[in-house]
């Protein structure tokens, strides 16, 4: 079909774009958008009106089609020519209009946005910056720096906002082609407005803003070039501005950082398929039991409560029920003071306190979130599994521990499913659904569902020690260890790694988490442990002095007088203590050594099937752990940078120690075979 159409309505002629999902400007709509325009032109109709057909006005230009060879008609032609037509253009705009789908609104010389519209140039997150003349009509319709703020944030507005600032004229109402044609009725056989013979807007110095973005860069390029480019519709006459703005986008178009970020973007989308789920319809859920009102089963509730959902929550005693009923309750705080909880009465009633397993009878979906112990989990399992109804889903909170085994302590494996959120729960986006052997795809689509629901990005994992993102971790985290037993220090290895792009470096994440949580973990694994796995004796010489992080005031980090935590010399001394080794080490070797941990495991991870591909990897590492979404995730990362180099600095770091340092076969074939994961993301298997 078509995917650009015009009909004329009296003086109007209605061009609608209808691309579905979201209306992308394909090379076809461009085309089909060029000759609209031109054959409204030469018609008789007076004014010319455009729509997006759907649920949206237009999503933006079409990401698939970057990194290609660019197709003719180029969007600014296109657009260059919407402001060129002698007759008025309006667009209505509902739904969505982003990044080029916002450019073509501002080529048009009237908008007009439906109430709830959200209007933004998101470009800095791909990587880019608005190439089609955002940067230079923008600051003419609301000034310099409002333009720099949205276009460098890269978050939309809301049809309100958008009018404040001058970025549209009218909010319409009733339905979006009737609001529109009344306003291209009002306005046939007027004079065009383009927004290009605006006046430039007044210079105005955006240092501060500068700054700000330069802080929180963390070796992002996209949003410092953007504000570039903003600056110079001040500066330079409109014309020479476009080109100006055309020259640093197709720059950051070649740029590994919009690679990474496409990436990101497609991996996120993908993960949702999943391969055995495919049409399966998920249970329903209205109903959610959580058992455990820690930090994640508080979180978790709050998470549900947020979504709509009845939630009963079920500890041990009553002063267990009032920490949960507390810390349930400076969250929902947290989320009214962020305009993220309009009724709280509602969903304040919709919690229910219980000490009591019966208290379940009626839930949809339990999840379990009590002391990681095969133990306790098991006894919670059989209580469940007493009380639940049938055909309700059983699932674990559990960070490490074996599903399987837990689900046999039902009478329901089936039934049965890991869950793994993040922590804060009510925060994190990612949620690991974790399939046991006896999973059925129903329950498999119900955790998907639910992720959905809660506005969460859910990745299938497999059964082992850690699913996908903690088993990953604790390679990544042992090659840390391994450096600071061998002589690095820990805010060395933490700077190296915040360098690389991560927010936080390991023994950060420590202080965070708490080295009890490390130390329980050592403990529960020493039984098992290889006689040749080194312990970071250093970290349990820090669990034994009491330094627990943050929650202490001291972990690795001083906390006292710093929130951020200071560089403390008792730490210095205790480590050095410790040591075995007195080598030093460059920030680069740490990054690479860190990388080819965390890239060796990722590979095991998705040859024994734990991740179903390497994008799955990607979005757990970029969701979970801090991974720099420029960056792509690991597995895009090691294609970029070359896995036979990767490859080689593995075999490298094996020659001293080829007990951690063992290739993974993945590696090795797909280095012999030429190939790539991202081959593995479309492809077969290797
Ligand atoms: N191009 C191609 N495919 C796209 C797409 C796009 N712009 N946007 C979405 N899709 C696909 C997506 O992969 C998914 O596919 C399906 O559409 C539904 O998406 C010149 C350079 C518009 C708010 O950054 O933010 O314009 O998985 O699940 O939740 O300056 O999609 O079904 O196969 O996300 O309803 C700027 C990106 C481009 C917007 C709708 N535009 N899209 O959300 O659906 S750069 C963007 C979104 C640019 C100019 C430049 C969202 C949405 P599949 P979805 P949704
Ligand atoms: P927590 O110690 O904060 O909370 C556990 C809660 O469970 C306590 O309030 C305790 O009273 C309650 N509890 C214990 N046994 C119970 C029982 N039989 N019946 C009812 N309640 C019981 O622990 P947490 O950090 O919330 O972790 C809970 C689970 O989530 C663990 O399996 C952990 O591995 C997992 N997890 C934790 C994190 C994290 O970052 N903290 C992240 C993901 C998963």
């Amino acid at each position: 079909m078509d995917p650009v159409r015009t009909e004329i309505e009296g003086r109007v002629a209605v061009v609608t774009i209808d691309n579905p999902p979201v209306n992308a400007l394909s090379a076809a709509v461009r085309a089909g958008l060029a000759a609209a325009i031109a054959d409204a032109e030469r018609g008789p109709a007076e004014a010319i009106l455009i729509l997006g057909a759907g649920r949206l006005f237009i999503g933006g230009a079409d990401i698939s089609e970057f990194g290609k060879p660019p197709v003719e008609p180029f969007l600014p032609d296109v657009i260059a020519a919407i402001e060129a037509c002698p007759k008025p253009v309006v667009a209505a705009i509902h739904g969505t209009s982003l990044g080029g789908g916002l450019e073509v609104a501002l080529g048009c010389h009237y908008r007009l946005a439906m109430p709830g519209t959200k209007l933004g140039l998101p470009e800095v997150t791909l990587g880019i910056l608005p190439g089609s003349g955002g940067t230079q009509r923008t600051p003419r319709l609301t000034g310099l720096r409002a333009a720099a703020e949205m276009i460098t944030g890269g978050r939309p507005v809301g049809a309100e906002a958008a009018r404040e600032m001058g970025l549209i004229d009218r909010i319409g109402e009733g339905e979006v082609r009737t609001a529109g044609l009344a306003y291209a009725e009002e306005l046939a056989g007027s004079a065009p407005r383009p927004t290009g013979g605006m006046a430039a807007p007044e210079a105005e110095d955006l240092s501060d803003l500068r700054k700000t973005l330069q802080a929180r860069a963390r070796g992002q390029v996209a949003p410092l070039v953007a504000l570039e480019a903003v600056e110079t519709s001040a500066r330079l006459p409109f014309a020479d501005g476009l080109a100006e703005e055309r020259r640093l986008f197709h720059h950051l178009m070649e740029t590994p950082q919009r690679a990474g970020l496409i990436h990101a973007f497609f991996a996120e989308r993908a993960v949702a398929k999943v391969p055995g789920i495919k049409g399966v319809a998920p249970r329903d859920i209205g109903h959610v039991g959580i058992v455990g009102g820690g930090t994640m089963g508080s979180g978790i509730a709050t998470a549900a409560l947020l979504s709509g959902l009845r939630v009963t929550l079920v500890e041990r005693d009553t002063d267990a029920l009032d920490r949960a009923r507390a810390t349930i309750g400076k969250n929902l705080d947290a989320a009214e003071k962020r305009g993220k909880l309009k009724d709280r009465a509602a969903v304040e009633g919709a919690l229910t306190l219980a000490l009591d397993y019966d208290a379940l009878s009626e839930a949809d979906l339990a999840v379990e979130a009590v002391f990681e112990a095969m133990d306790v989990k098991r006894e919670v399992f059989a209580a469940l599994d007493a009380a639940m109804r049938p055909g309700a889903v059983l699932a674990t909170n559990t960070s490490y521990l074996d599903v399987n085994e837990i689900a046999a302590a039902t009478s329901r494996p089936a039934d049965v499913i890991g869950l793994h959120f993040f922590s804060p729960a009510h925060v994190m986006k990612l949620l690991e659904v974790v399939v046991a052997d006896e999973t059925a795809p129903d329950v498999v689509a119900t955790g998907f569902a639910l992720a959905k629901r809660l506005g969460k990005i859910a990745v299938r994992a497999g059964v082992c020690d850690g699913f996908i993102g903690n088993r990953i971790l604790s390679a990544y985290r042992a090659a840390a260890d391994h450096m600071v037993l061998d002589g690095a220090s820990p805010y060395q290895v933490d700077r190296a790694i915040r360098g690389f792009g991560f927010p936080m470096g390991p023994y950060q994440v420590s202080d965070l988490a708490g080295l009890d949580i490390g130390f329980m973990t050592r403990e529960r694994k020493a039984a098992t442990a290889h006689p040749k796995d080194r312990r970071p004796v250093f970290a349990d010489a820090l669990y034994h002095a009491g330094q627990l992080g943050r929650k202490a005031g001291r972990g690795y980090y001083d906390y006292s007088d710093d929130p951020k935590g200071r560089e403390d010399p008792e730490v210095a001394r205790i480590v050095a203590e410790a040591q075995e080794g007195q080598r030093a080490f460059t920030d680069e070797e740490i990054v690479r050594r860190y990388m080819a941990a965390m890239v060796n495991e990722s590979a095991r991870v998705v040859d024994e099937g734990i991740a179903a591909r390497p994008l799955d990897v990607d979005v757990v590492l970029l969701h979970g752990y801090g991974f720099p979404r420029h960056r792509g995730g690991p597995m895009h990362w090691a294609d970029a940078e070359g896995m036979d180099r990767i490859l080689a600095d593995i075999r490298a770091f094996a020659e001293e120690d080829d007990h951690f340092w063992r290739p993974a076969p993945l590696l090795e074939r797909l280095v012999a075979e030429g190939r790539t994961f991202a081959d593995l993301n479309t492809g077969g298997r290797a």
